[in-house]
């Protein structure tokens, strides 16, 4: 089996895709797509011009969800996708909630306007960054330390695609240079500070924290 995964380093989708191949042990090769100049013929690839995206023996899958469910079927060890009905259509909730509602306010609004402006020469709209810190973020916040109260993980016993989702996006949220407030929101800073010492997050978030750092400092 030939697999690629199109994609760029710093995208939260991206990076949630690699954890999960790479948990489960799926060889790929990584090909370098910048979202803000697409390769000719990229909607061939993925219909939305997104990444990240996956070619299979020359089938094409877009979007991160859709690409973890492929990698569960591929090899389903370690299951990231439990098998009772109630804990898979949680996981599947939150993963969304993740990708969309969390992704709009932590990586949308906090990490492009710190980060990615920079990096493309434009101006931060730090009064947008202080919306969504003030405004919009917390009651996702509490949303999510509510749900993590006494647990380790988001669903069951294990890790899901839910907790690898969750934590992909604070990776970014943390290149933007905000953390989980510890004290307001225990459960879910306990959650990503675990999920981010593990491996293959841990190595991956001090590559990436280094070239953030210079496209910061070189402003
Ligand atoms: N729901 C998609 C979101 C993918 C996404 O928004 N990727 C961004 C990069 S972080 C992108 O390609 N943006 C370009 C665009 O939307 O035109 C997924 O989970 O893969």
């Amino acid at each position: 089996m030939t697999i690629k995964l199109y994609g760029a380093a710093l995208s939260p989708f991206v990076r949630k895709t690699r954890v999960a191949l790479a948990l489960k042990g799926i060889e790929y090769e990584s090909v370098h797509v910048d979202p803000t100049s697409l390769p000719e013929g990229y909607e061939k690839i993925s219909p939305m011009k997104r990444i990240p995206a996956l070619e299979v023996d020359g089938q094409f899958l877009a979007d991160s969800a859709a690409i973890c469910a492929w990698a569960e079927k591929i090899n389903p060890e370690p299951a990231l996708y439990p098998t009772d009905a109630m804990e898979l259509g949680r996981t599947v909730w939150f993963e969304r909630f993740v990708d969309y509602d969390l992704a709009m306010r932590c990586t949308f609004a906090v990490f492009r306007n710190r980060v990615v402006m920079r990096l493309i020469g434009k101006e931060c709209d730090e009064e947008k960054v202080q919306h969504a810190l003030e405004t919009t973020i917390p009651p996702l916040f509490e949303y999510l330390d509510g749900e993590l109260k006494g647990r380790e993980f988001l669903v069951g016993d294990s890790m899901t695609i839910a907790d690898i989702a969750l934590a992909s996006q604070l990776v970014n949220f943390r290149h933007g240079g905000e953390s989980v407030d510890a004290g307001k929101y225990p459960h879910l800073a306990a959650h990503v500070q675990h999920m981010h010492a593990l491996e293959p997050f841990a190595k991956t978030i001090e590559k990436e924290s280094g070239f953030v750092q210079k496209v910061l400092g070189n402003q």
